[in-house]
């Protein structure tokens, strides 16, 4: 909104939440909180604004990162141009006026030359397909729509579905207030202790006198993030975790262990793509399971065993694995004991009904294509986005798709997106975006729409570079595999923040090589 106004335009922005903050809005659950640090994770397009907003901690919690979203709001008077409790239903391209018409759940209609989807890419949350789930009387939570107003668990028997990593920071903090807490775990997950902590002058003041360079060099990394800065290596190891002795290998995962955050996969520069360098760290990880769990078959059923580390969405916590030490905390492995049904009382496994006076699902969410495909989108000659998206996601750069003209998306599915650090991305689509829509008034251009060709090769790329590593290895959300029925294909862009950034500025720069832009007077000067 910022930007586009800064343009000339005038932009709407339609949400249905009851206020800013996306993501840091909706999921209010105890212990939810950003596992890529505060000083990176957060925007720097204002200068202003990155020296003078002051994060309190290491990795700033949900509260923190709301607050922060608010300011923004205000501090750019951004409030008067957005329209909340608003679901967009639907978005129909006319091809007389090339003009997108978006409709509203209140039965409004807005006529636009261009449509963004902002639509985030954990946004639709998921509940679980489990016999019997409406028949349940307790209270029911899902981390993805946790109360406004807390829900206080003192007293209570509490059971927690799923152990992603919403769950893996709720866990510690409900075991703490709840009488009892089952876990109900159907895959096990692979967790780095975060160490976060207090922001201190002597962190903040480097990252402040040095956010330029800092921030440069971010954007030119895998997954837009600084893992160390005490040198150029920035924290990446360049070395195969199959080329140092293990003597080595243990030491170098001892000590990202101990730094904490995402920061232990970027320890070897293979960890990804060599199942053997994987194995080693996955084993590491193991290790500080069963170092940490006292009782042995509890924490060899939080090991996981059956895809590569990293594969699905690495998780950072503090005081996960402890908290299976806890006297009113136990496990219960799915794997053995698979869930038969919800019951009016609780959960009932094949090992028999317990119950529970509230139910927190932490199962995750219809990611990457379930918020776009629930708006009824169509573009060109009859082209609709849930046909068009029926065998998985096509789009070019992952931000339009062909037969949808002047539609863009931010972060879109065939984009780093989710294996990102998500503001980077975020920032880096509205700047190519709004790089377009200059282009454009200046050159008199009403459409700007992708060539079928291009977003078939850019799926093919997208695809390929997917299977160069070991994500296709794992049943994740990436791969579509949460979702009962939808497409399995790995849907974010492995190639890097860095070489996708510099691919979206060589298209804009070869004249949008790929897509076809249309004059005011309908002639064609698409790039060759
Ligand atoms: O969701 P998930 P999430 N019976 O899909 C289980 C981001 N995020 O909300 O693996 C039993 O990861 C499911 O089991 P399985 C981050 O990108 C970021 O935790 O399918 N269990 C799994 O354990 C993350 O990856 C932060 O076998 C069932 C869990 O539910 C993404 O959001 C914090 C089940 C779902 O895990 C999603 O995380 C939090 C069933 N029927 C989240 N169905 C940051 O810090 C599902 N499960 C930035």
């Amino acid at each position: 909104l910022h930007r586009l106004r800064a343009l000339g335009l005038a932009a709407r922005v339609l949400d249905v939440a009851s206020d800013v903050g996306g993501a840091w809005y909706w999921n209010r659950y105890p212990g939810a909180r950003c596992d890529v640090e505060s000083v990176q994770y957060s925007f720097s397009f204002s200068k202003e604004l990155q020296q003078t907003w002051s994060w309190s901690e290491r990795f700033a919690g949900q509260p923190e990162i709301l607050a922060y979203a608010n300011h923004v709001a205000d501090r750019f008077d951004l409030r008067r141009d957005i329209q909340l409790e608003t679901r967009v239903t639907a978005a129909h391209f006319d091809e007389q006026t090339r003009r997108w018409t978006i409709s509203t759940d209140r039965g409004e209609q807005f006529s636009a030359q261009f449509c963004v989807m902002a639509t985030g890419c954990l946004s639709t949350a998921k509940l679980p397909e489990i016999t019997g789930r409406d028949s349940y009387q307790g209270a029911t939570y899902h981390t993805g729509y946790w109360p406004h107003e807390g829900v206080d668990f003192t007293g209570l028997k509490v059971a927690v579905i799923g152990t992603g990593s919403s769950a893996i920071q709720a866990i510690p903090v409900i075991a703490e207030q709840a009488a009892h807490l089952t876990v109900f775990q159907r895959t096990p997950n692979y967790s780095i202790p975060s160490r976060n902590g207090p922001m201190t002058p002597d962190y903040e003041g480097p990252w402040k006198s040095d956010y330029e360079r800092r921030r440069a060099k971010a954007r030119t990394m895998r997954t837009g993030i600084l893992y160390g800065v005490e040198d150029e290596t920035w924290g990446l190891n360049n070395v195969s975790a199959m080329d140092v002795s293990p003597d080595e290998r243990q030491r170098i995962y001892e000590e990202r262990w101990t730094v904490g955050g995402t920061a232990f996969m970027a320890a070897f520069n293979d960890l990804i793509t060599n199942e053997a360098s994987n194995d080693t760290a996955a084993e590491f990880v193991r290790s500080k399971i069963r170092e940490t769990v006292k009782d042995p078959e509890t924490a060899e059923a939080l090991c996981p065993h059956d895809y590569p580390i990293g594969t699905k969405r690495i998780c950072i916590d503090t005081d996960y694995f402890e908290t299976y030490n806890r006297p009113n905390v136990k496990l219960v492995d799915l794997r053995k004991t698979p869930i038969e049904a919800i019951t009016p009382k609780g959960v009932r496994t094949t090992a028999g009904e317990q119950a529970f006076d509230a139910i927190v699902y932490a199962t995750g969410f219809d990611a990457m294509t379930g918020t776009l495909m629930s708006i009824d989108i169509r573009g060109c000659d009859g082209v609709e986005l849930r046909e068009k998206w029926a065998a998985g996601p096509q789009t070019y750069l992952g931000l339009m798709c062909a037969g949808l003209p002047n539609l863009f998306m931010i972060t879109g599915p065939g984009s780093p997106s989710v294996l990102s650090n998500m503001i980077v991305s975020i920032e880096q689509h509205v700047d190519w975006l709004v790089g377009a829509l200059a282009h454009m008034r200046a050159n008199g251009i009403e459409t700007i729409e992708p060539r079928a060709d291009a977003e078939v090769s850019w799926g093919q790329h997208v695809n390929e570079a997917g299977h160069r590593t070991l994500y296709v290895k794992a049943a994740s959300w990436y791969m579509g595999a949460n979702v009962p029925g939808k497409p399995r294909m790995f849907m974010p862009y492995i190639g890097g923040v860095g070489v996708y950034r510099q691919e979206c500025d060589d298209v804009a720069a070869k004249g949008y090589e790929g897509f076809v832009l249309t004059r005011r007077d309908e002639r064609a000067v698409a790039a060759e």
